[in-house]
């Protein structure tokens, strides 16, 4: 939706509806990251003191005009509101400014569009931002429409008697809608078998969750890097929101023969448009199964707290409840005076790039998910092989030993294991 084929930024104008709340300055400093986010160039800032938006334009008359004054003065090319709006509401202020009008919501939707790679997060952007557009397709969505589908676009108006080419957009578009449906339910119920194998496996899952940027990745590829079952399976990471759009899963190894699955998820932002948050809860369920989440935060960021919230709030919203959880306040290496790595029982003070902190990690994990494993010797008679293999396959195997009376093992059992076996156990 928005292209930027010079190097030069395009000028945005910011407006948002200060409602009185604590968050709203936080709220217009996320808005314009997320403008950076989308290549195009903050200069300015309209607010207004108001309980509700205007139902026509957003703003009140006076603000519009203040409005439209900074377009001209600053020649932006766009306005950028904070928060969602009415298909009216758009094209009455784009005719008021003389500009493009966007809000909060295409703005996330067009990011997430330009960052998804797989097939799963391309599928789940297309159903929000498809939802998103359907009840707009009076606006100027109609010409977007006709721009996306390319050559058929014509067509809708030679079609179909009585029909109007709003009706058969919409039904297009529900079509569309539908299909891709279809296609993401395949693909997720491939996911379903997985985790119902890996639940089988009885092997832990812990979740790096949190607010977009914060690190999640960055320690993901720390830990692949230290523990990994495959070193070389790192993930992306970098300076900028979205990074990660797909949750990868990875299999860490410890020093001791225990293994975990760590999962890196999708960061979050505030007021996440529903149907995108909808549409990635299947993404999302690897930290909705979860044993342990870790909530990374960046403690270097002036907001943090309210980053927090943010994470909090979502995590509510997609439906993710007691999960225990640690918290890691990263990136401690750029703030001042503060120590690390630290830990204070579940909260964590550390920086992804470090070795230490991320072996302090480790160590908190396992301790909350290794908790109730029991370390127990057990001897299995020769006649019973399959005891064997089940135990190399559901429980960690510490040593083997082939003795005159049986396969001789030292493993670590979960309680549920402690009371199927008791039975070969070498008091
Ligand atoms: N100095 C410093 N930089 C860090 C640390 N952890 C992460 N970063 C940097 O922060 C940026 C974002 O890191 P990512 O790991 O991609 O963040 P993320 O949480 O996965 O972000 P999303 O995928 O967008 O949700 C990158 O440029 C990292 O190099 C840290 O402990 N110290
Ligand atoms: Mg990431």
């Amino acid at each position: 939706m928005i292209e930027n084929e010079t190097d030069q930024r395009r000028p945005v104008i910011l407006a948002g509806l200060n409602r009185g709340t604590d968050d709203f300055d936080y709220q217009m400093e996320e808005l314009a990251n997320l403008v950076e986010a989308n290549q195009l160039e903050p200069v300015a800032t309209v607010t207004q003191k108001l309980e509700r938006p205007n139902p026509g334009t957003y703003f009140g008359k006076g603000k519009v005009e203040a409005l439209k004054e900074a377009v001209d003065y600053y020649g932006a090319d766009m306005v950028v509101t904070n928060d969602e709006l009415s298909p009216s509401q758009i094209r009455n202020l784009e005719a008021d400014t003389g500009v493009g009008v966007i809000d909060r919501t295409a703005l996330i939707l067009d990011i997430f569009a330009s960052r998804a790679k797989t097939r799963i997060a391309k599928l789940q952007v297309e159903i929000a931002q498809l939802q998103y557009q359907l009840p707009r397709l009076r606006t100027s969505m109609n010409v977007r429409l006709d721009q996306q589908t390319g050559g058929n676009g014509g067509s809708f108006t030679s079609r179909g008697a009585g029909e109007t080419k709003l009706e058969m957009n919409r039904r297009h578009i529900e079509h569309q809608i539908s299909d891709l449906r279809k296609e993401l339910a395949e693909i997720e119920a491939d996911d379903v078998t997985r985790r119902a194998r890996r639940e089988k496996e009885n092997i832990k899952n812990v979740a790096l969750i949190g607010y977009t940027n914060a690190g999640k990745s960055t320690i993901m590829n720390g830990l692949v890097r230290r523990y990994g079952e495959n070193q070389d399976k790192t993930v992306f990471q970098a300076d900028m929101l979205f990074a990660t759009l797909e949750t990868s899963v990875r299999k860490l190894n410890l020093p001791d023969n225990q293994s975990f699955l760590l999962s890196d998820t999708v960061g979050f932002v505030s007021n996440l448009p529903h149907g995108l948050v909808a549409a990635f809860r299947a993404t999302l369920a690897e930290a909705a199964q979860a044993d342990l989440l870790v909530q990374v935060v960046d403690y270097s960021d002036p907001n943090y707290r309210e980053m927090m919230q943010t994470t909090e709030k979502t995590l509510k919203e997609i439906g993710v409840g007691d999960i225990p959880m640690v918290v890691v306040y990263n990136k401690a290496d750029r703030c001042e005076d503060v120590p690390y790595p630290e830990r204070d029982g579940d909260n964590l003070v550390l920086s992804a790039k470090d070795d230490q902190s991320l072996d302090l990690l480790v160590e908190t994990i396992r301790q909350h998910i290794f908790a109730d494993l029991q370390e127990k010797q057990v001897l299995v008679p020769y006649d019973q092989g399959q005891v064997v293999a089940e135990l190399n396959e559901q429980a960690t195997v510490v040593a083997t030993e082939y003795v005159e009376t049986g396969t001789l093992l030292t493993v670590v059992l979960t309680p549920a294991q402690v009371g199927r076996y008791a039975q070969y156990f070498v008091e």
